[in-house]
Order: C-alpha cells, then sequence, then structure tokens
C-alpha cells in the first residue's frame, strides 16, 4: 500500500490523454489499491490515474456517505445519458476551489475491473457526475476547462502563487 503523489493544476501532465489497460496483473491490482488509499486519504469522491500521473484510462470512486462503496472503473464508457443537472464540483488537482458545472443527470456506463470482465451500470445524480468529472481526467480535461478564461486563469494563478510559496 502506498499514498501516491497528486498532480496539481496547471502541471501539464494532466493534460495527458490516457492509454486503454491491456493487462489485468498484479501491478494493476496494486494501483487500483493505492488509488484508492491515496482518494480515501485525501479525502475525496473520485481520483483518476491522469491525476496521479500514470496515463492508463482507470479511475476511482467512492460517492456513499459511509465511505464503504468503493467502485474502481477501467476503460469506462458512457453509453447513454440523459438530463442536465448542474453541481458544485472540486478536485484533488485544483484543491481550494469549487465551481458549478453543467453534466448529464443520467448516464450509462460500460467498464472492466481488475480482472476485465465488462459489465453495464446505470448512474445518477453525484455519482453520475462523478463519474463524468473523473472521465474527463482520462482526456487530459479538468473541470476549470468548463468555467470562463478569467475564472480558470484566475485559480490558475493563485495554485501557482501556492505552489511557489509550498516550494520555499
Ligand atoms: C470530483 O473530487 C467531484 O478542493 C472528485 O481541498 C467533486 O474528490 C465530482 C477535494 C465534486 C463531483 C462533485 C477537493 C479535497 C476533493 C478540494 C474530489 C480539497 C480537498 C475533490
Ligand atoms: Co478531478
Amino acid at each position: 500500500m502506498a499514498l501516491l503523489n497528486i498532480l496539481h493544476f496547471p502541471d501539464t501532465r494532466l493534460r495527458t490523454v490516457a492509454k486503454p489497460v491491456t493487462e489485468f496483473d498484479a501491478e494493476l491490482k496494486q494501483l487500483v489499491s493505492d488509488l484508492f488509499e491515496t482518494m480515501y486519504e485525501a479525502p475525496g469522491i473520485g481520483l483518476a490515474a491522469t491525476q496521479v500521473d500514470r496515463h492508463i484510462r482507470l479511475l476511482v470512486l467512492d460517492v456513499s456517505e459511509g465511505r464503504d462503496r468503493p467502485r474502481c472503473l477501467i476503460n469506462p464508457q458512457i453509453i447513454a445519458s440523459d438530463g442536465e443537472e448542474e453541481m458544485d464540483e472540486g478536485c484533488l488537482s485544483v484543491p481550494g476551489f469549487y465551481e458549478k458545472v453543467s453534466r448529464a443527470e443520467r448516464i450509462r456506463v460500460r467498464a472492466q475491473n481488475t480482472d476485465g470482465e465488462v459489465s453495464e451500470f446505470e448512474a445518477e445524480g453525484l455519482e453520475a457526475v462523478c463519474i463524468q468529472h473523473e472521465m474527463d481526467h482520462l482526456e487530459g480535461k479538468l473541470f476549470v476547462d468548463y468555467l470562463s478564461s478569467l475564472k480558470r486563469n484566475r485559480i490558475r494563478s493563485k495554485l501557482v502563487k501556492q505552489q511557489k510559496q509550498q516550494a520555499k
């Protein structure tokens, strides 16, 4: 078990497009377990491999109150969606900032598990939003990309300033 280092906006490595997972081996299971540990410790409700500088199509989430419903999605695809919902989003890679983003309200997802088995399920509300947010990471996209450039640039300057302070 290990805590992984989370990249922060505007780190350009967060812009990498992740490659499909092809090997469902022990190394993959170890990474999944480290992602969960890192997400729970943060604490966060979702974390994509991209955020820890591993550029494969893998994400973990747990939107439950009890923090007892871990879900791991490998090579996820949204195969249907409907409705629209606006929700305040945050991101472990954009610490301290929360802004409203509009997303599909309900989605149908197809994904693999750590053994490579494919399944489909439906998600709505916070879980649906979280999955869409984490899947964006796999495309090198961040929630701040949906904001005005004014808001995004303000967030960027504040984070760059904080990062410089912390490096001292
Ligand atoms: C994505 O985000 C998400 O700024 C997951 O200081 C968030 O777990 C999807 C976090 C909201 C839908 C709605 C953020 C922790 C965690 C921070 C997270 C922070 C500490 C964010
Ligand atoms: Co995020």
